[in-house]
């Protein structure tokens, strides 16, 4: 595994006020309807996505929430070796604990699953292609593609079953979160290499803009990559200490992107860590810090994600679909 830091990405770009105010309400008017349909499914929702924001907040959930941890699960674990509390300590003072690694049975049966399994193309249940068919789904849809994602098909592959129950994840996310974490959602989706994209593209596929997820109020994302990654393969990028201190205007804000230079500038490129690894390789975040997908330059990358959180999941978060009905996504439980 290495861990480098980011290289340069150039000046910060500077906006006229008008041009500011047009990109806001352009925004605004992107993911309103988003917004609504997650507030259709559950109203409280909407008070963890604004106040859930705030650093405050967070810590007088967090000692609200805070109940005995668990010190053994029922199942086993494939993780030798990994000290959860430990573990839980390192995510604490950085945001991130590395050093994770999927055994070899289990990377190659997700590795097959994911080659043999028809993924939907952007979040797209309508645009449906086998992984090694990715250049002609994007003629035939007539859009490019970045993300293939699996969705609910994921209950086909019993290796990821495997992982999601696993023993060790589960008390690494309880110690951290100081409650019985439960598994808020799970994902595998291949980054491919691709051309002509746009912004919105991007954001769907949540690529090259610094962000923080807000899918409960506290919660520990484990990622596992399923194919080697290097610098041509789309490495996740994290910002180590962001999910423990974040700049006021970051936390008072309708929007969890935000540009590359407020990143650099705050934080530092010292703590921007692109994440590469080979196949099986993972690591724990707290995902409240600053991180991003980035898009894979030559080769595809498969990735596996489990969020643990400490709240119960609705079904749409739970496989990372669309809210949208028009995607075919299945209603919220
Ligand atoms: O693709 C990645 O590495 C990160 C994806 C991500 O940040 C997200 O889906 O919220
Ligand atoms: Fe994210």
């Amino acid at each position: 595994m290495t861990m480098i830091q980011m290289s340069d990405s150039g000046p910060p770009r500077a906006a006229a006020p008008s041009h500011r105010l047009r990109a806001l309400a352009r925004r605004v008017r992107a993911r309103l309807p988003v917004y609504l349909a997650d507030l259709r499914d559950d109203p409280k929702w909407l008070l963890m996505f604004i106040s859930g924001r705030v650093v405050m907040v967070r810590r007088a959930v967090s000692l609200m929430t805070r109940s005995a941890v668990p010190q053994n699960a029922s199942s086993d674990t494939i993780f030798a070796g990994i000290d959860p509390r430990a573990a839980a300590d390192e995510i604490r003072a950085d945001g991130i604990s590395c050093g994770l690694q999927l055994p070899e049975p289990i990377v190659s049966g997700i590795r097959a699953f994911a080659d043999r399994t028809e993924c939907f193309g952007n979040l797209e249940r309508s645009v449906a292609f086998l992984p090694a068919e990715h250049r002609q789904a994007e003629v035939a849809s007539g859009r490019p593609i970045l993300v293939g994602h699996f969705l609910d098909k994921i209950e086909q592959c019993p290796e990821i079953d495997v992982v999601r129950q696993d023993a060790c994840l589960f008390l690494i996310a309880s110690h951290y979160l100081r409650t019985t974490a439960v598994v808020i959602s799970s994902r595998l989706w291949w980054s491919f290499p691709s051309e002509n994209y746009d912004e919105a593209l991007l954001k769907r596929a949540s690529q090259e803009r610094f962000h923080f997820d807000m899918n409960d109020w506290r919660s520990v994302k484990f990622f596992f990559y399923l194919t080697d990654v290097d610098d041509d393969a789309g490495p996740h990028v994290y910002v180590r200490e962001s999910h423990r201190r974040k700049r006021l205007r970051h936390q008072l804000t309708f929007f969890v992107g935000k540009p590359d230079s407020e990143i650099i500038d705050f934080y530092g490129r010292e703590r921007i860590m692109r994440i590469h690894g080979p196949a099986g390789y993972g690591f724990a975040e707290d995902p409240f810090g600053f991180h991003m997908g980035t898009v894979a330059l030559r080769r595809p990358r498969l990735m596996f994600e489990v969020e643990y959180g400490i709240s119960p999941p609705t079904r749409r978060r739970f496989y990372g679909d669309l809210p949208t009905r028009s995607a075919g996504a299945p209603e919220a439980k």
